[in-house]
């Protein structure tokens, strides 16, 4: 059969994207993985989901697109230390062992969090020394069973308001900002083979909450206090998205300060039904953000959070909002899935970054883009 030339060159574009798959691509463009986060059966349970899946548990086992995961809920205080002294790690565990059986990377989540903490630790009146020491605990615990098994903990999460202020958390409230650094030296001495990262919404653009994790990290650096990398959530939305200008400034802000960086719980929601339009912002809004990571030597890997929209988050707390992540409810791809690998493979933007610059275009060369 022979081609118009038009059609030949979509039919060469298209043909690697017919088998792409994410992590593969993420490695190729310099990247340490792409990962998803997933729950364990018992957390969709709670979820009032079906506890089997199994098309699902195919698509998440594959290194080829995952290359990396973290449990969504299981590792979370609540669930790890529900009671005082009682700790539990059946949900944690059964993400952790999948990724080992697997070979992908686990990111392990999270363990001081005003969120999904236990209520005996937040309607609890401490003294400063009571509440040291029950981090000090929870964290020993916790790290501590999962030591070696973690590439990366998320030690803090969300301890910032929008403005760049300590959010009032019953951490901050007993002991200011002394938390985080209790927090990260205790992590430091547990596992000294884990990453360790700050980890925050809303930090995908320079502005207040921005310099407010540039302020954590400093304050740790200057306290001597370990503290590997910054974690960008990146729960955006496909209609107000950080341009990639935005997201490269922001990465090579918290870069600059001798950390890692990784887009942590990437989705991108669209007004509910979806239709092409939406689709297409999200595409490319996918595409900015993967883009941005690739572009930015600092920025070690993209994790989505989850990544089949029916166990998203985001419609139980959006209302009308939704699929926010790369598979459709009946496993056929969104068009982002595409945009990301694009974004894994083409130069889509200002190049920042000489060394990751370097292998894109070393590709670029060799598949003629
Ligand atoms: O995806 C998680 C969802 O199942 C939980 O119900 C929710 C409770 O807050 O937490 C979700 O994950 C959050 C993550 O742990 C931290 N960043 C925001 C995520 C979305 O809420």
């Amino acid at each position: 059969m022979r081609f118009h030339p038009v059609v030949s060159v979509l039919v060469a574009i298209s043909a690697p994207l017919a088998t792409a798959q994410l992590n593969s691509y993420a490695k190729k463009a310099g990247l340490k993985y792409f990962g998803a986060a997933t729950d364990s059966p018992g957390q969709r349970e709670r979820a009032g989901l079906e506890a089997a899946y199994p098309q699902y548990d195919a698509i998440i086992r594959g290194t080829s697109e995952f290359g990396q995961t973290t449990p969504t809920n299981g590792q979370k205080w609540l669930f790890t230390e529900p009671e005082r002294g009682v700790f539990n790690f059946t949900e944690g565990d059964i993400v952790a062992s999948r990724a080992a059986e697997n070979g992908q990377l686990l990111r392990c989540h999270t363990l001081v969090w005003h969120s999904q903490l236990a209520p005996w630790v937040e309607e609890g009146y401490w003294t400063p020394e009571e509440l040291r020491a029950i981090i000090v605990e929870h964290i020993t615990q916790v790290m501590g069973h999962y030591k070696g098994q973690c590439y990366a903990w998320d030690v803090v999460n969300e301890a910032l308001n929008e403005d760049g202020t300590y959010r009032e958390s019953v951490f901050y409230n007993v002991l200011g900002e002394d938390f985080v650094k209790l927090a990260f030296s205790t992590a430091a001495e547990i596992d000294p083979s884990a990453k360790l990262y700050y980890n925050d919404y809303n930090l995908e653009s320079p502005g207040a909450k921005s310099e407010g994790a540039i302020r954590i990290v400093k304050l740790l650096k200057e306290a001597e206090i370990r503290i590997d990398g910054v974690g960008m959530q990146a729960h955006l939305t496909a209609s107000g998205a950080p341009t990639l200008d935005q997201q490269i400034a922001v990465m090579e802000s918290y870069g600059a300060l001798g950390v890692e960086i990784a887009l942590t719980e990437l989705d991108v929601r669209v007004e509910m039904p979806t239709n092409e339009t939406s689709m297409a912002w999200q595409a490319e809004v996918y595409k900015n953000s993967v883009s941005a990571c690739v572009q930015v030597s600092a920025c070690v890997g993209v994790t989505i959070w989850d990544f089949y929209d029916p166990f998203s988050w985001v419609p139980a707390v959006f209302p009308g909002e939704g699929a926010a992540l790369l598979w459709f409810d009946d496993f056929t791809k969104h068009p982002a899935y595409y945009a990301a690998i694009e974004a894994m493979t083409k130069k889509t933007g200002n190049y920042t970054c000489r060394s990751k610059r370097r292998v894109t275009e070393n590709k670029r060369s060799r598949r003629l883009y």
